[in-house]
């Protein structure tokens, strides 16, 4: 059976006033909590892992305070370091490395606008963000892209569904038609075009909507897949607009959304994996604290009133907080983004993802 997917308490149902009265007010407007009907129970077919809901909060203030943050904490393998293309590209260009590798892709429905957002750095700042991120994060190490003489490769997709088709028309659990299912769409097009190689995994910016989330990724080996996604212009039923919070600003500090494609892009490597201790909701963790919502994998436990995804906090998020969870922890039953054959440097003993 489908349960609702978005929990709603009254004071926080309404959307964001826009009035600048409010927003010189507020700190932080309340946020609702969204879950994910991610049980077994859900039929043959499973949800997407999905993303966090986007909260909100006052950019003026926290905006300026992220601005500050500048400095390094480990080596940059991301920021400026990382070329940008300025041509566009819908063929996947000859590849550095032959190492399993992420390929970015900006993927437009038949009738989406295109806004150039793979030639006018926008995307490419958001992969350069989370990489300076996750650099920072591990001492170094990143994800290896899909770069072309040292420039990242982005392709340009054009789909033959509609923005309409893909964004779904019921609440069934079906690929076909479902509302959780945009990405599973994006990826079954992809399949079918043939563009979908065997030693990649995908992280795509689909510039169409969804009326469920803002992302949501495969999550193996409970949905097996290569494609993680972010909808630019989803809104969740009762919630924000996904581009609320600006992203693809800067090559160095992540947003919601640049952060929302690494969240789903380590769902693809079965992260976090059921067994970890403080795993909740189909790849998710709450692992208490002082800040549980800091963590990249957060996502607030169903039917409580955790906080939402601090992705505004000026010291941005953390990586598996107490490193237990999902990365370098001692469980080697459990996936681990430290032993991924997707880290660069290649680790020693590297493992492919679950079903892989
Ligand atoms: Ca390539
Ligand atoms: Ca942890
Ligand atoms: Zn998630």
């Amino acid at each position: 059976m489908i349960r609702a997917v978005i929990e709603c308490p009254p004071a926080h149902c309404a959307g964001p006033d826009r009035s600048a009265k409010l927003w010189a007010m507020l700190r932080i407007l309340p946020v609702l909590l969204a879950t994910l009907a991610a049980c077994s129970g859900d039929g043959p077919v499973l949800p997407d892992a999905g993303v966090p809901d986007l909260g909100q909060a006052d950019r003026a203030l926290l905006g300026e305070a992220r601005g500050e943050r500048g400095g390094d904490r480990g080596t940059d393998r991301g920021g400026a370091g990382l070329t940008c293309p300025n041509v566009r590209e819908t063929v996947d260009r000859a590849d550095d490395s032959e190492l399993f590798q992420a390929r970015v892709l900006y993927v437009l429905s038949s009738d989406g606008t295109d806004e150039g957002l793979d030639t006018n750095n926008k995307i490419c700042n958001s992969v350069r963000a989370f990489t300076h991120w996750l650099g920072a994060q591990t001492g170094g190490r990143v994800l290896r892209l899909d770069t072309h003489a040292g420039e990242l490769d982005v392709g340009f997709v054009r789909l033959g569904l509609s923005n309409a088709e893909l964004e779904g028309s019921s609440w069934a659990a079906s690929i076909d038609t479902g509302y959780k299912y945009v990405r599973d769409r994006i990826e079954r097009e992809l399949h079918k075009a043939g563009l979908l190689k065997q030693n990649k995994l995908y992280m795509v910016y689909y510039g169409g909507t969804s009326i469920y989330a803002c992302g949501g990724a495969a999550y193996p080996p409970a949905l097996v897949g290569r494609v993680a996604a972010v909808y630019l212009k989803g809104q969740p039923q009762g919630g924000y607009p996904c581009e609320s919070d600006p992203w693809g600003g800067s090559p160095t500090i992540p947003h919601y959304l640049d952060y929302s494609i690494l969240h789903d892009t380590l769902h693809v490597l079965g992260i976090v994996g059921v067994a970890a201790p403080h795993h909740h909701s189909s790849g998710h963790v709450f692992d208490g604290g002082a800040q549980p919502n800091r963590d990249l994998m957060y996502q607030p436990r169903p039917g409580t009133n955790d906080s939402p995804w601090d992705t505004y906090n000026p010291q941005g998020l953390l990586l598996d907080l107490g490193g237990d969870d999902y990365f370098e922890h001692s469980n080697a039953a459990l996936p681990d983004l430290a032993k991924s054959v997707f880290l660069d440097p290649l680790p020693a003993g590297a493992v492919k993802p679950p079903s892989w």
